[in-house]
C-alpha cells in the first residue's frame, strides 16, 4: 500500500530478486528455475527498466507543470555503447542489484557482459552526444534528444588475414530493453511531390503536394542523470509505412505491388552512414536527415502548442541545437511549417528561426562540410528548396548593402554554390540562421574564424564562440575502472567528484604520497592484467602486464596518422634488432596496442591496418626481441571495447597533424584514468597541456604554426635518415605485401607528405624515448599519472553542458522532487 501511494520502487535486495524472476518468468518467458546468463541478462535489465521509467514518467510530470525552456539536442549520431551498468550506477542501485544477484547464484559483471553495444554512430561526435545527454541528464537541465533508430549500427570489423572486412551490426536481433516502442507516437513525413500556389483568404499560399508519405515512430530511451531523480528522453525515430500513403495503390487494385512497395519505407531508417566524405549528395542520406528532422519538429511543436497558443513565445520555450550540419533541414522546416502550416509571415517567422538554432561544428576541413547538389534536394523537398533560395536572396541584399558588389565574397558566403553541379552549402545555410555557432576546442574556434568561416566571422563576430568538450566521468571513471574509482574516493574522504570534477583537483596533494602512489600503481596493474587476459582471450596472444602498454585507439584517418605509429614501432623493432645482447636489458618491454575502423570506402585506412598487421606479423614472431616489443591489434574497437582498454593503458597517442584535429575526446578519457599522454598540440591537448602542465605529457611536432609555413614552403624540408629507412623498409618488401603498400608509402614520400610523418618523425622518437625513461623511474612515472587525474576535472562533460546552457542555450536546470 506504502508503495503505491509514494510510487517509489523499492531496492532492497530480496525485492529486486523478486522482480529479476518475475521478469525472467513473465518478460522474458522462461522458467524461474532454469535460465542462463543472457536469461538473467534481460531479467535484470527489464528490472531497471522499470526504474528507469518510473523515474522518467516523474520527470516529465514535473516539467509539463513547471514548463522550462526546453533544449531539444538534434544528432543523427549517438553512440550509447551498453546501459546497464551505466543505469545502476546512475539509479545508485549498483550495490544493491549485486547482492540481489548473488543470492541467485550470478555476478553481476558477468551479466554485464552479456548486453551489447548501441552503436548508432561513428566515433568522436556521437560519443560526445552521448556524453552530453548524460550531463544534461545528471545536472537536471530539461532537455530531449532526438535521433534515428537505425536498425543497423555502425559495421562491425572483422580482420582476415590482416585484412578489414566489414559485417552487418544487425544490433536489434535480441530485444533492446532499454527502449520503450510507442505506437501511438508517430508523425507522417512527406518527400517529392510538388508546391502549389494558392490563394487563401486574399492572401498568396505554398501547398506543398507530397509525393509519398511516411510514418515516424518514437522509440524514447530514457537516460537517468546521477544522483537526481530526473530522468530524460533520447527519442529515436523509425521509419514505417504510412497507411495514407498506400490508399491509393490498394485502392486502384494493385494488391501485390502496394504491400511490396510497404517495405521500401523502412529503409529510411535502416542504415547508419559510415562517416565518409564520398557518402556525400546521396539521396538516402539526405532522406534520413529530413525525416528525423519532420519528426522532431512536429514532436516539438505539437509539445509546445499543447500549453502555448503565439509562437512569439516559441524562442522562450525552445532551443534547437544542431550537432554539425546534419540536421541543418531543421531551419528551413521550421520556416515552412511557421509560414505553410501556421500561417505566419515571412518577417514574423524569420524572427522565430533566428532566435532559437544553435549550432557546434566538429569539422576543420572545408571539404568535410556538406553540401547537397540543388536537383537532389529539389525533387525530394521541393518547398524547402524555395524557402532555402528565399533567405539566401535576403542575405545576399544584406551583404550587398554592407559590401557593395563584392562577387567574390558574395559568391564565397553564398549557400548556393555555383559550379557545374549546383549545390546547397548547409554549412553556410546554419552559418546564416544561427545566433551561435561553436567550435569544440579553443584552437578548432581559432581555425574557424581564421580559415574555414573567415568572412563569415568578419560579418557577424559575435556569433562565434567555443565550448571545449568534455566526458562524462560517470561512464569514463565510475563505471568503466571501479578501481581507480573507489581509491579516489578513498582519498578524497568524499565522492562527491563524481558531480563536481574540478573536486579531484584535491589529488594534487598527494601526489608524492607513497602510500597513495602504492595503491594507485596497484589499482593500474590490475586493469593492466585484465587488459592482458582480453587481448589472450581477443587474439590469443600472451602479453606481459610488467611491459608499458602503449595505445592509440580511435578512427584509421590518414590525419590522425596510426602510420606514424606503425613506422616509429618498427624503428623500435629495427634498434633492438641491431643490439648487442648486452644493450637488450636496459630496453623498456612495450606492448603497442592498436585499434579503429576504417570507413568501408576509404582504401589507404584500409591499407594502415594491413600494415599494421604485417609489422605485427613480423615483430611478434622474432625470437630476438621476444617481450621487448609486441604489436597487437584490436579488432571491432567500439565503447564497451574503450572501457576496457583506457584504464589498462600507461600511454596514449593523439599524434593527428597539428591543425586537423577539432578537439579529440579519447585523451580526456585516457587523462581522467591516470595514463599519461604522447601527442601533438592539437584539439584538446593543448588545453590539457594547460591543465597539467608540459611536464606531465609527451609533446612533440609542429605546431599550428609550423603546419602552415612548412605547407608554403613546400614540403619535406626536415627528412631524417631514420625515417627514409623504415619507409624503404615497408617500401622494399621486408613486411610482405610490397605492390599493396606501395601507394601507402606514396603518401609519406617527400613531395606527397601532406600530413607532415616525415617531419616530426625525429621529434616523435625524441618524445617516445623520454616516455621510455620516464617509465623506469616507477615513481616518478606515478606522480605523473596522479597530476594526470587530478588535472582532469575541466575535462567533464558537466563543464561543457553548463557553458552551453548558460551561453547558448539559456536554459535552467529543473530538478524533480525525489
Ligand atoms: C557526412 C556525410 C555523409 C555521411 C556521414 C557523414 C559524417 C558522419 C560523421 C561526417 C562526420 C562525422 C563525424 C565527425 C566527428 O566525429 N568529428 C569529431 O568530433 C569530435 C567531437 O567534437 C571531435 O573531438 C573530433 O576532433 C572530430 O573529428
Amino acid at each position: 500500500m506504502f508503495q503505491l501511494m509514494d510510487g517509489f520502487m523499492t531496492n532492497d535486495p530480496m525485492s529486486l530478486q523478486k522482480d529479476i524472476l518475475d521478469h525472467v518468468e513473465y518478460t522474458v518467458a522462461r522458467s524461474r528455475f532454469n535460465f542462463d546468463d543472457f536469461e538473467a541478462y534481460q531479467g535484470l535489465s527489464h528490472s531497471v527498466r522499470d526504474r528507469l521509467i518510473e523515474r522518467w514518467h516523474d520527470t516529465h510530470q514535473y516539467l509539463k507543470r513547471k514548463d522550462p525552456k526546453r533544449l531539444y539536442f538534434l544528432s543523427l549520431e549517438f553512440l550509447m555503447g551498453r546501459s546497464l551498468s551505466n543505469s545502476v550506477i546512475n539509479l545508485g542501485v549498483r550495490d544493491q542489484y549485486a547482492d540481489a544477484l548473488n543470492q541467485l547464484g550470478f555476478e553481476f559483471e558477468v551479466l554485464a557482459e552479456q548486453e551489447g553495444d548501441a552503436a548508432l554512430g561513428n566515433g568522436g561526435l556521437a560519443r560526445l552526444s552521448a556524453c552530453q545527454m548524460d550531463s544534461l541528464a545528471t545536472m537536471d537541465f530539461p532537455a530531449w534528444g532526438y535521433g534515428l533508430r537505425y536498425q543497423y549500427g555502425l559495421f562491425r570489423q572483422v580482420i582476415l588475414d590482416g585484412f578489414q572486412h566489414e559485417q552487418p551490426d544487425y544490433w536489434l536481433n535480441f530485444g533492446n530493453p532499454w527502449e520503450i516502442e510507442r505506437v501511438h507516437v508517430s508523425y507522417p513525413v512527406k518527400f517529392y511531390g510538388a508546391v502549389e500556389e494558392k490563394v487563401l483568404e486574399g492572401k498568396k499560399c505554398h501547398v506543398w503536394v507530397p509525393g509519398e508519405t511516411v510514418e515516424a515512430v518514437a522509440y524514447d530511451n530514457p537516460i537517468p542523470g546521477y544522483g537526481t531523480r530526473n530522468t530524460i528522453n533520447l527519442r529515436l525515430w523509425a521509419a514505417k509505412p504510412s497507411d495514407q500513403q498506400d490508399m491509393e495503390a490498394f485502392n486502384t487494385g494493385d494488391y501485390i505491388n502496394a504491400v511490396i512497395n510497404r517495405q521500401r519505407a523502412e529503409t529510411i531508417s535502416s542504415l547508419l552512414y559510415p562517416d565518409d566524405r564520398s557518402y556525400q549528395g546521396k539521396e538516402l542520406r539526405l532522406k534520413q536527415q529530413y525525416f528525423f528532422v519532420s519528426a522532431s519538429l512536429q514532436d516539438i511543436i505539437r509539445r509546445f502548442k499543447d500549453s502555448h497558443s503565439n509562437f512569439d513565445d516559441f524562442p522562450e520555450k525552445v532551443a534547437l541545437q544542431l550537432n554539425d550540419t546534419h540536421p541543418s533541414l531543421a531551419i528551413p522546416e521550421v520556416m515552412r511549417v511557421l509560414i505553410d502550416e501556421e500561417y505566419l509571415d515571412w518577417e514574423k517567422a524569420w524572427g522565430i528561426v533566428s532566435k532559437i538554432f544553435s549550432l557546434t561544428i566538429h569539422a576543420v576541413n572545408p571539404e568535410g562540410l556538406e553540401k547537397v547538389p540543388v536537383d537532389l534536394l529539389g525533387s525530394l523537398l521541393p518547398r524547402h528548396l524555395q524557402i532555402i533560395y528565399q533567405i539566401n536572396f535576403l542575405f545576399m541584399e544584406e551583404l550587398k548593402k554592407h559590401y557593395g558588389l563584392d562577387y567574390n565574397r558574395l559568391s564565397r558566403m553564398s549557400i548556393v554554390e555555383e559550379g557545374a553541379v549546383k549545390n546547397i552549402r548547409m554549412a553556410n545555410l546554419s552559418l546564416v540562421c544561427c545566433h551561435t555557432v561553436d567550435g569544440v576546442s579553443r584552437l578548432h574556434l581559432a581555425t574557424l574564424k581564421t580559415r574555414v568561416f573567415k568572412d563569415f566571422h568578419e560579418f557577424w563576430p559575435q556569433k562565434f564562440q567555443y565550448k571545449t568538450n568534455g566526458v562524462t566521468q560517470r561512464r569514463w571513471i565510475v563505471v568503466s575502472n571501479p578501481p581507480l574509482s573507489g581509491l579516489i574516493s578513498r582519498w578524497l574522504g568524499t565522492d562527491a567528484w563524481i558531480r563536481d570534477m574540478d573536486l579531484l583537483l584535491g589529488l594534487r596533494d598527494h601526489a608524492e604520497d607513497a602510500s597513495l602512489q602504492e595503491e594507485w600503481m596497484m589499482v593500474r596493474k590490475v586493469n593492466k592484467i585484465r587488459l592482458s587476459e582480453f587481448i589472450e582471450a581477443m587474439i590469443g596472444m600472451k602479453v606481459s602486464p610488467d611491459a608499458m602498454f602503449d595505445v592509440q585507439i580511435k578512427r584509421i584517418h590518414e590525419y590522425k596518422r596510426q602510420l606514424l605509429n606503425i613506422l616509429g614501432i618498427i624503428h623500435r623493432y629495427d634498434c633492438i634488432k641491431n643490439m648487442k645482447e648486452s644493450d637488450k636489458e636496459k630496453v623498456v618491454p612495450r606492448v603497442c596496442i592498436i585499434g579503429g575502423k576504417a570507413a568501408p570506402g576509404y582504401e589507404i585506412a584500409k591499407k594502415i591496418i594491413k600494415l599494421c598487421h604485417a609489422v605485427g606479423e613480423k615483430i611478434n614472431n622474432d625470437s630476438d626481441i621476444g617481450d621487448l616489443l609486441k604489436l597487437v591489434f584490436i579488432p571491432d574497437y567500439n565503447v564497451s571495447v574503450a572501457e576496457l582498454v583506457i584504464p589498462g593503458s600507461d600511454l596514449s597517442q593523439h599524434i593527428s597533424t597539428a591543425g586537423h584535429e577539432a578537439s579529440g575526446t579519447g585523451s580526456m578519457k585516457f587523462l581522467m584514468n591516470g595514463c599519461l599522454l604522447l601527442a601533438t598540440a592539437d584539439g584538446s591537448t593543448v588545453e590539457i597541456i594547460e591543465e597539467i602542465g608540459n611536464e606531465n605529457m609527451f609533446i612533440f611536432g609542429a605546431n599550428v604554426q609550423e603546419v602552415t609555413n612548412l605547407r608554403q614552403n613546400g614540403l619535406g624540408v626536415k627528412k631524417s635518415l631514420q625515417f627514409a629507412r623504415v619507409v624503404r623498409m615497408v617500401r622494399e618488401g621486408y613486411f610482405g605485401f610490397k605492390d599493396y603498400f606501395k601507394s601507402l608509402c606514396d603518401t609519406v614520400e617527400d613531395s606527397s607528405d601532406f600530413y607532415l610523418l616525415g617531419n616530426d618523425f625525429e621529434s616523435y622518437l625524441e618524445a617516445q624515448a623520454e616516455a621510455d625513461k620516464a617509465f623506469v623511474d616507477q615513481k616518478k612515472w606515478t606522480k605523473m599519472s596522479i597530476l594526470s587525474t587530478a588535472g582532469s576535472g575541466r575535462f567533464s562533460s558537466d563543464r561543457t553542458i553548463r557553458d552551453y546552457a548558460q551561453n547558448t542555450w539559456g536554459i535552467e536546470p529543473c530538478k524533480c522532487p525525489s
